[in-house]
């Protein structure tokens, strides 16, 4: 039988400045059964803040900070047997202030070790809305 390789989906997440961004990776693959989840590596980390695996606010402490070149599972819980998808759920803690947009890329590795072509996930921060002067 012939492996299929996976493809790893472009995704995006917008919040306002000074928040922790969800953001999720997602993964399909028509030939691996739901029992088999693939793991995604990002190529590089986002720039302007911290990508955490773990979720910096309600995740175990301390918070562990993705690593570029790691190979993570997908979220177990995240399977969609409808899509065939998989997901995994990354956390992004902002610099200060900072708004604007940052990126990076990651591949989806399947159960027979075969790599997605890359995707770019992407996450903006919007400046918060001011407060009129009264
Ligand atoms: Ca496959």
């Amino acid at each position: 039988m012939v492996n299929t390789i996976p493809v790893a989906s472009d995704v995006e997440a917008e919040t306002f400045e000074d928040a922790v961004v969800f953001i999720t990776l997602t993964a399909s693959d028509t030939d691996d059964g739901g029992d088999i989840a693939p793991h995604f590596t990002l190529s590089a980390l986002p720039a302007h803040g911290t990508l955490y695996a773990t979720d910096p606010l309600f995740g175990p402490k301390p918070a562990e900070p993705a690593q570029a070149g790691t190979a993570y599972a997908a979220d177990g819980w995240s399977y969609d047997s409808e899509s065939n998808t998989w997901s995994r759920t990354f956390f992004f803690v902002p610099a200060l202030e900072w708004s604007g947009t940052t990126t990076f890329d990651y591949v989806v590795t399947d159960s027979a070790n075969a790599d997605s072509a890359p995707a770019t996930a992407t996450i903006t921060l919007r400046k918060k809305p001011r407060q009129r002067p009264p």
